[in-house]
C-alpha cells in the first residue's frame, strides 16, 4: 500500500474514533485529556503526519488540506462536547436538593462566652437601667479626694491605711493629690454630682481594689452603684428600689430586710438582706441558717457629700447603694472560693 493510501486510511479511521472518544468523556478534565491525546505533541494525529514525508510531492497539498479540515473538526467537537458538559453539570447542580442555608456549621474552635462576672454584672445593670437610672463608668485608677475625702472619710480613717488600700503614683496627676486604685465605686458618685445638675438617677459599675485576700474576698474585684438625687427623695424611695431590684434579681416573693449600718458618706446607712433564695428563708447552709443573705450597703447621702460635690443639701436629698457583684455571682452559680473567678480554667469557665 503506497502512502498516500495508508495515510488516508489512517485519517478516516482517526476522524471516526476521535468524535466518540470525545463523547464518551463524562467531565471537563477526561475531555481535555483526549483533546490532549489527538491534537497534542504524542498525539494519534502527530503520529499520523509523520508518515507525511513519504506521500508523493502532487498528493501533498490535498492530504494537507484534509489534514487541516480534521484539526478544525477536532477542535469544534470540543468546544461543542465541552459546552454539554457544562449544561449537564449545571442541570445537576439546580435540579439537586437545594443548599439548607439554616444547617448551623461546623466550629472549627469550640465557641466561648461571657465570663460569669460579666454576665451578673450585666445583668445587674440592666435592671437598674428598666428602672430609669443611667449607666456611667468611672476610672479605676482614682484620686484621694473622689475615692475617700469628699465621701467624708476622716483622714486617720482605717480604709485609708496602706494595709488596706493600693496607692499608686501616677505621673502627671495634679501636685499634691494623691492618687490610689477605687477600694469601691463610690467615688462615681463625687465625679457625677460634681459635674452634673440634679435630678439624676445613675447607675456604675466595675472594678474595685483592696488588700484582702481570702476565699471570699479578692484584692480585685466588682461592684455595682447606684445613686439617685432629687429634692425631697427619702428612705422610702430607696426602700421601694431596693424592694423592686430584689424582685427582678430572684424573682416573686423576695423580701428585704434593712439593717443599720455605718458608712462615713451616708446618713443613716443600712445594710440590706434578702431572704435566702436558697431556702426560701427557712435556714439552710448557705444562709447559715438566718434565712437571710446580705447582698449590699446603702443609705442617704450624707449632707457632706452633697457639700463637697458643689450641692445644696438643704434643696437635695438623695440615696446611694453598693453591692459586690462576685459576691451575688458566687450566690448565683454556687461557687464557694472567689479565687476561681479569677484563675480562668477552662474547666471552670465552661461550666457557666
Ligand atoms: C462599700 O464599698 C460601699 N461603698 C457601699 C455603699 C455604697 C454603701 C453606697 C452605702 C452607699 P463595703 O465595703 O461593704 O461597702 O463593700 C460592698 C460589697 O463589696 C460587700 O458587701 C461585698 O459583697 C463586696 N466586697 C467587699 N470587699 C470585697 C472583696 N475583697 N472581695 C469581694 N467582694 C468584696
Amino acid at each position: 500500500m503506497d502512502a498516500t493510501r495508508s495515510i488516508e486510511e489512517a485519517l478516516e479511521q482517526f476522524g471516526q474514533d476521535f468524535a466518540a472518544r470525545f463523547d464518551a468523556a463524562t467531565s471537563e478534565q477526561t475531555l481535555r485529556d483526549e483533546k490532549a491525546s489527538v491534537l497534542g505533541k504524542k498525539g494519534k494525529l502527530t503520529e499520523i503526519l509523520k508518515l507525511m514525508g513519504k506521500v508523493p510531492a502532487e498528493d501533498r497539498r490535498r492530504i494537507g488540506e484534509q489534514v487541516n479540515a480534521l484539526k478544525d473538526a477536532v477542535e469544534s467537537r470540543f468546544e461543542a462536547r465541552l459546552e454539554a458538559l457544562r449544561r449537564q453539570r449545571r442541570e445537576a447542580e439546580l435540579n439537586a436538593p437545594p443548599f439548607d442555608l439554616s444547617m448551623p456549621p461546623r466550629l472549627l474552635a469550640p465557641r466561648g462566652h461571657r465570663h460569669p462576672l460579666s454576665q451578673t454584672q450585666d445583668d445587674l445593670l440592666a435592671i437598674f437601667r428598666d428602672l430609669g437610672f443611667l449607666s456611667v463608668e468611672g476610672p479605676e485608677v482614682e484620686l484621694e479626694e473622689n475615692n475617700f475625702t469628699k465621701l467624708a472619710f476622716p483622714p486617720d480613717h482605717p480604709a485609708t491605711d496602706m494595709q488596706d488600700t493600693f496607692w499608686v503614683d501616677v505621673q502627671g496627676a495634679p501636685s499634691g493629690a494623691r492618687t490610689l486604685l477605687r477600694t469601691h465605686t463610690s467615688a462615681v458618685q463625687v465625679r457625677e454630682m460634681s459635674s452634673r445638675p440634679p435630678p439624676m438617677a445613675i447607675v456604675s459599675s466595675g472594678a474595685v481594689y483592696r488588700r484582702d485576700d481570702d476565699i471570699t474576698h479578692s484584692p480585685m474585684f466588682h461592684q455595682v452603684e447606684g445613686f439617685l438625687v432629687d429634692r425631697r427623695v427619702t428612705f422610702g424611695h430607696l426602700k421601694a428600689v431596693l424592694d423592686a431590684f430584689a424582685t427582678r434579681l430572684y424573682g416573686p416573693g423576695t423580701r428585704t430586710r434593712f439593717r443599720p449600718s455605718y458608712f462615713p458618706f451616708v446618713e443613716p446607712g443600712a445594710e440590706v438582706d434578702v431572704s435566702c433564695v436558697f431556702c426560701g428563708g427557712q435556714g439552710c447552709r448557705v444562709c447559715k441558717q438566718t434565712g437571710w443573705i446580705e447582698i449590699l450597703g446603702c443609705g442617704m447621702i450624707h449632707p457632706a457629700v452633697f457639700e463637697q460635690c458643689g450641692l445644696d443639701p438643704e434643696a437635695y436629698s438623695g440615696f446611694a447603694f453598693g453591692l459586690g457583684v462576685d459576691r451575688i455571682a458566687m450566690l448565683r452559680y454556687g461557687i464557694n472560693d472567689i479565687r476561681l473567678l479569677y484563675e480562668n480554667a477552662p474547666r471552670f469557665l465552661t461550666q457557666f
